[in-house]
Order: structure tokens, then sequence, then C-alpha cells
């Protein structure tokens, strides 16, 4: 078994990002970033605080606008809309999730598609799919830098996604589809999981559960990315697969933390870096 180094990946692509900016900066230009973070949830508190620092680490420019839980949609979108005009900003992420009287699409939409590092944008979403040049979100991305990294061909490979979030989910899947791999979304309403995963070579769970996955739902030899965090109540941070059991099983599994989430910071900083290049077609 193989364990997928998702921090140690994270930190080479970080460098080669930092030597980038460094290049770009002889020439007066700086990579921006803002993040709009709104309310007290504290997984969102943590999870910006780390993209700062990571910006902060490679060089780039980065503000976090803080908005309390009360905000309005309108207050939002015209924050959104001064980002979109402002030249110092080359990416856009608005951290989800935002509270329940804002609608999270309408806000989505608002953000310049060209400045969409986070490639939620409807117009993003659709190039995604169409395996067009695009901005892709983050996670996904950071799942294929994986494979890559690994030497793992997707090229007709079963594969079963567990989830179909916006997010994670359904960009998985077409990232995987234009890789050439037959792939399968489950979801809560799919009838029987396990006779989905159980047939997979490769199994990619984003579903916010911990042990959802275990070792009995797993083909020997498998490879399974396990992309949940879930803190329990003691404060440990577990993801979707039953780690010490599934991982007897397979070839290659992510461990979490220090699997995906780590990948998902360095394909923002991937992705800001491409869209500041962009803007000024370098
Ligand atoms: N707009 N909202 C927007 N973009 C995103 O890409 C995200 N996401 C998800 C939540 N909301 C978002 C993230 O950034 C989840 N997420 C994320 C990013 C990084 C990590 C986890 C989730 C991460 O690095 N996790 C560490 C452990 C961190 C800890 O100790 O809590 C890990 O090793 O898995």
């Amino acid at each position: 078994m193989t364990l997928i180094d998702g921090k140690a990946l994270s930190n080479k692509i970080q460098q080669e990002i930092e030597e980038e900016v460094n290049k770009l900066k002889q020439e007066g230009i700086i990579p921006g970033l803002a993040v709009i973070l709104v309310g007290n949830d504290p997984a969102s508190h943590t999870y910006v605080n780390m993209k700062e620092k990571a910006c902060e680490r490679v060089g780039f420019y980065s503000i976090v606008h803080k908005m309390p839980e009360t905000i309005s949609q309108e207050e939002i979108i015209e924050t959104i809309k001064m980002m979109n005009n402002n030249s110092r900003i080359d990416g856009i992420l608005v951290q989800l999730p935002l509270p329940k009287h804002i609608d999270t699409n309408k806000i989505l939409e608002v953000i310049d598609p060209a400045k969409d590092v986070d490639g939620f944008h409807p117009y993003n979403m659709g190039r995604v799919v169409e395996g067009l040049d695009s901005f892709a979100p983050c996670t996904p991305i950071g799942v294929m830098e994986m494979f890559k990294e690994y030497n793992i061909n997707l090229q007709g490979k079963d594969i079963c996604v567990v989830g179909a979030s916006n997010i994670v989910g359904k960009p998985m899947a077409a990232l995987l589809v234009n890789a050439n791999a037959t792939v399968t979304i489950t979801h809560i309403y799919t009838k029987d999981l396990a006779s989905h995963t159980k047939k997979a070579d490769i199994i990619i769970v984003g579903a916010g559960k911990p042990n959802l996955i275990t070792a009995d739902m797993v083909k020997e030899g498998a490879i399974v990315i396990d992309i949940g965090i879930n803190r329990l109540s003691d404060g440990r941070l577990v993801g979707d697969v039953d780690f010490e059991n599934v991982s007897k099983k397979c070839s290659f599994i992510t461990p979490v933390p220090g699997g995906v989430g780590p990948m998902t910071i360095a394909m923002l900083l991937k992705n800001t870096l491409t869209a500041a290049k962009k803007r000024r077609n370098k």
C-alpha cells in the first residue's frame, strides 16, 4: 500500500509557485487574491487562515474581507463587484458555506469568470465539462494532480465518485470523464452504495460522513481518495473512509489530514497565479 502524501506534493507545488512569483515580481507583477469570509464558522476561519498564510508564503498579495453573519446579499454582491474592478486583485474567492439567508448561486455568478479561481462560476463549470481551458475547482484538480504525481493512469478505469456536490463530486466526475475513465456518481439517494464502490478500481469520496466507506465496500487493490474532512467530538480530524481497515486492501490511499486538503490550497495558489498571468497576457 502506498500512502499518497498530499502535504509533500502541496509543498513541492507551492515552492514552484514561489519561484515563478519571484520572476514575475522582477516585472512588477504581484498576484493578488481576495477572500470573502462571512460569519463565524470555525472551520471556515481555519481554512481561510491557511489560505492567507499560503499566499504570504509564495509572495502573493492577499486580503480577507470579513463580514458578519447578518450581512445582506446585496452587500456581498457590491463587495464582489468592487473586487472585480480592483486591478490588484487577480482571484476572488467566497468561502463556503454562506449563511442560509444568502443565495449562494446568485453570489457566485457575480464573480468575474476571469477572477474565479475557485472555478465555481457556471461559465467555468461549463467549460470544465466540455474539457476546455478553464478554472476548475481546487479540490478536484488537486486530486487530478495526485494521480499525475503517482503515475496513476485513469484511462478505462472504473471510478466511483461518492457525493454529487457542485464543488467536488460533479466537477470531479467531469475531469475524470475527460481523462477517459468510466465514472459512476453516487449520492444520498443511491440505492446500494456498496454495489457501486465494490466494482470500482478507484473510489473518490467527498460526502462528509465519517466511516462511510468501510473495508467490505472496497475491492482488493483499489485506490481510495478521501476528500471528507470531519472533526469528531474528541477533536480528532477524520475523513469519510475507515482508514485503518480500508488501507489494508488498497494499492494507494490518501490520509486525512495531510491528503487532499493541502492540495486544495496548492491548487488555489496555482489558479491565482494563472489568473494573474492571463490578465497580463502571459
Ligand atoms: N469557496 N469554499 C470555497 N472554496 C474552497 O476550496 C472551499 N474549501 C472547502 C470548504 N469551503 C470552501 C476548502 O478550501 C474545504 N476546504 C479545505 C481546504 C483545506 C483543507 C481542508 C478543507 C486542509 O488543508 N485541511 C488540512 C487540515 C486542516 C485542519 O487541521 O483543520 C488537511 O490536512 O486535510
